[in-house]
């Protein structure tokens, strides 16, 4: 069985936002179960043991079956490739998944995830008050290409991916902001990934963990 390891407790804005989260809600499609290990915020993110698991010190990270596996694509991919939920099997499908995959991680996530640290953590900061204007029109820039390639579908393919869990997920980033009311399609389609029952569930889960602990 995985067992994934992530925060013990994370401030409240952040627990549903959890990089961790993705993980719990592709175990949830693949239909598998897992254990959870907690890592602490501060010095046991530094500890010999977490860094064996997570060279960078942060979560997620998953083991199973002498595996240790960190970053919550590479993650993502390894779950799919269990569950044909998540990945086709069909050459052309699965490659175009995966396309998805990484086109959300490294084309859209990183542009979203520096707004989001802007508003979140520098907001009232002079450089983050001359930056953010760039980075929104950028960001708007992206969505906007990403709507059009959705067109009308209800997934960026002919079916739901991992590449559509891992790109939903990364415009609930957006949360904070009302950007996406500006793509009604791109809004959809979030709204109706995190409809899934597997999403559902895994967000209960994830919010239950820090329930417990806190
Ligand atoms: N690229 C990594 C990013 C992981 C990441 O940023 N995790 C955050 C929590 S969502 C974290 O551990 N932050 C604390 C830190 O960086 O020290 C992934 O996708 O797994």
């Amino acid at each position: 069985m995985i067992t994934l390891t992530t925060y013990e407790w994370v401030p409240d804005f952040a627990a549903p936002l959890m990089r961790a989260f993705r993980v719990r809600w592709a175990l949830e499609e693949a239909g598998l179960p897992c254990r959870v290990r907690t890592v602490k915020f501060g010095p046991e993110q530094r500890s010999p043991g977490h860094l064996a698991r997570q060279p960078f010190g942060q979560a997620p990270a998953i083991e199973e079956d002498g595996l240790t596996l960190f970053e919550s694509g590479a993650i993502a991919l390894y779950i799919a490739e269990k569950s044909e939920t998540l990945l086709p099997k069909a050459p052309a499908e699965r490659a175009r998944a995966i396309a998805w995959l990484f086109a959300a991680l490294n084309s859209v996530e990183i542009l979203i995830q520096e707004l989001a640290g802007i508003d979140l953590f520098h907001a009232e900061e002079a450089w983050a008050r001359e930056r953010r204007p760039q980075v929104e029109d950028q960001v708007r820039d992206r969505l906007s290409l990403l709507q059009d390639v959705l067109g009308d579908k209800d997934y960026l393919e002919s079916r739901f991916t991992v590449g559509d869990l891992m790109m939903s997920d990364v415009l609930r980033i957006l949360q904070h902001t009302d950007l996406l009311e500006d793509f009604p399609a791109l809004n959809a389609y979030k709204k109706r990934c995190g409809a899934r029952p597997a999403f559902q569930r895994a967000l209960k889960g994830q919010l239950e963990g820090f329930r417990e602990v806190a």
